[in-house]
């Protein structure tokens, strides 16, 4: 076993983007890839030496060859020991909670979140720091940086190490703990939720179905609602985790989720229903014959959240990217909490949580979390709604039909138009930075523009300030429209247009989603001409 330092030259396309690295596989199997986007982290990491790190990956294709060298890599550096999930597994929620629960130094999280895999798909690098969440901008600007003037890497010579069996081995002077991947996380769930309650309820007449979608969490969900909460065998759909999710797309949204779509929107369908991405950070809530939105989600969650033990005590706020609907903002106007808004990632809750300022946090793009760990959290977000329905004994749409009597409804959609040409997309949006001056006080129908900008966010605890995170335009009865290009798409250029219009009348709260949103959806293409720019009549996927 030795220690050798390999000639490389720098790849000019590492810079990360929402949510890490993510590229397709074939880009991450060029040689020296992979090498140098891992040597970048350790490079940009000040006194990682001695540390532990956490490893693990979503076990997409190419999850295990990628753990190997970076294992390898990590002894090479001077790291002390790597935790590293069994089969090179962690979801993400679970690399964040392990992060913590064993004061880890950071980690290094591998997927490529909802995009595909297999050969042809998608893989994904990320780092996660102290407090085990997604790296702030100013790390992974630096590992940015170091990504472009590399000139070599380390690895260690030496053979691959077994991660099927529990062990602590060593490579070179680095320990390496093989750890289970699943019970820190259902420990932890079990500290949150109301399990007797929870187990109580699925033992009744309430059906469930959990689509797992072929991805990580199969193994979790299987584990935390058919052994520990004692639902139904076969509760958990899709529930064996392959290297390319079965020729799937694991997004949890009305179109990827088709499998449990059927089944809750089909002839004599469950009560609840719910499914979570490739990395198990997303979730999708369904009830019988109803879709709640993301953004109603963490609205009834932040409203009901004194239900649940680990959140008795209130929330001390809660918060919500931008694009994401206003309906949390009336729930915490209600309780007089603060409900924060920052740019789309994750990353931007970090600090909010750190310092205690937000319990809760949630995204239009199917996440939510808690300040349990620093990621959004799929099977978490699940169990809160499993915990709520057995406390009230109401069914979801119940629950959605009070919360909107109470608080109103915000009406949400977001229409993606996918891979399209890149070029003509940034040009879409430099136009509307451009007439968003002018706009204010237009009138379009019977809207009228109130405001118009480029959403620039300064974080309230370190000052740092992110520009450029989407055009959003407001309408003076309180609608909006927001765009804004994918940052976690790999091919071509995603654009995302977000609808959202408020109505307190509750004889209108029935109307289907599209066409209460309508005029909105008409004005999108008026003011940003996306036909002209995408040559899309239609968007891809409407969620
Ligand atoms: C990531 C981020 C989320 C973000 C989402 C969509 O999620 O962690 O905060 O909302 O991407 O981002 P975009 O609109 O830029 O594609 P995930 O689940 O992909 O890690």
């Amino acid at each position: 076993m030795s220690i050798n330092t390999v000639s490389t030259t720098p790849f000019s396309d590492q810079k990360p983007g929402t949510s890490g690295l993510r590229k397709a596989v074939t880009v991450f199997q060029q040689p020296n890839y992979l090498e140098n986007f891992v040597q970048s982290i350790f490079n940009s990491l000040e006194d990682c030496q001695g540390k532990t790190i956490v490893l693990g990956g979503d076990g997409r294709y190419y999850n295990r060859q990628a753990i190997q060298i970076i294992l390898k890599m990590a002894a090479a550096n001077g790291i002390g020991k790597v935790l590293v999930g069994k089969g090179g597994i962690l979801s993400t929620p679970a690399a964040s909670a392990v992060i913590r629960q064993y004061q880890a130094f950071g980690g290094i999280v591998l997927s490529a979140s909802h995009n595909p895999g297999g050969k042809d798909g998608d893989f994904g690098i990320k780092y996660n720091i102290t407090n085990g969440g997604p790296a702030p901008e100013k790390i992974t600007e630096a590992i940015f940086s170091c990504s472009k003037t590399i000139t070599n890497y380390k690895i260690f010579e030496t053979n691959d190490i077994d991660l099927d069996k529990l062990s602590i081995l060593r490579i070179g002077e680095m320990a390496v703990e093989v750890i289970d991947p699943v019970e820190p996380y259902a420990k932890l769930m079990e500290t949150l939720f109301d399990f007797a309650k929870i187990r109580q309820l699925l033992q009744g007449n309430f059906k469930m179905c959990v689509d797992s979608m072929h991805a990580v969490t199969g193994t979790y969900a299987k584990e935390i609602f058919e052994n520990r909460l004692g639902a139904q065998p076969g509760t958990v759909m899709n529930g064996v985790p392959l290297e390319d999710f079965g020729g799937g797309h694991p997004d949890p949204n009305l179109v990827y989720a088709h499998d449990l779509v059927d089944i809750l929107f089909g002839d004599n369908a469950p009560d609840f229903g719910a499914a979570s991405d490739g990395d198990g950070d997303r979730n999708m809530i369904l009830g019988n014959n109803f879709f709640v939105t993301p953004s109603d989600s963490l609205a009834v969650l932040t409203a009901n959240a004194t239900l649940v033990p680990g959140y008795k005590s209130g929330l001390t706020g809660v918060a919500r990217s931008m694009p994401t609907s206003a309906a949390a903002d009336r729930v915490a106007a209600k309780l007089g909490i603060n409900c924060y808004e920052t740019p789309t990632g994750w990353k931007f809750f970090g600090n909010l949580l750190d310092a205690d300022k937000a319990t809760l946090c949630g995204e239009e793009s199917f996440g939510t979390g808690s300040n349990h760990i620093r990621e959004k959290d799929g099977l978490w977000a699940v169990l809160f709604w499993l915990n709520i329905l057995a406390v009230t004994g109401k069914s979801v749409e119940e629950i959605l039909t009070d919360h909107w009597q109470t608080y109103g409804r915000n009406f949400y959609s977001r229409h993606d138009y996918e891979e399209v040409a890149k070029e003509p997309a940034m040009e879409l949006m430099d136009r509307l930075r451009g007439i968003s001056k002018e706009l204010p006080g237009q009138k379009f129908g019977s809207y009228t523009v109130d405001y118009a900008d480029d959403f620039s966010y300064t974080d309230p605890i370190d000052g740092s300030v992110s520009n450029k995170q989407g055009i959003r335009i407001g309408f003076t009865d309180g609608s909006r429209i927001v765009f804004r290009l994918s940052g976690t798409g790999t091919k071509g250029a995603t654009l995302r247009v977000y609808l959202e219009s408020y109505e307190s009348d509750v004889s209108k709260h029935k109307v289907e989603t599209q066409t209460a949103l309508k005029p909105l959806i008409e004005m999108a293409e008026e003011i940003a001409k996306i036909y002209q720019y995408t040559q899309r009549k239609e968007p891809t996927v409407i969620t």
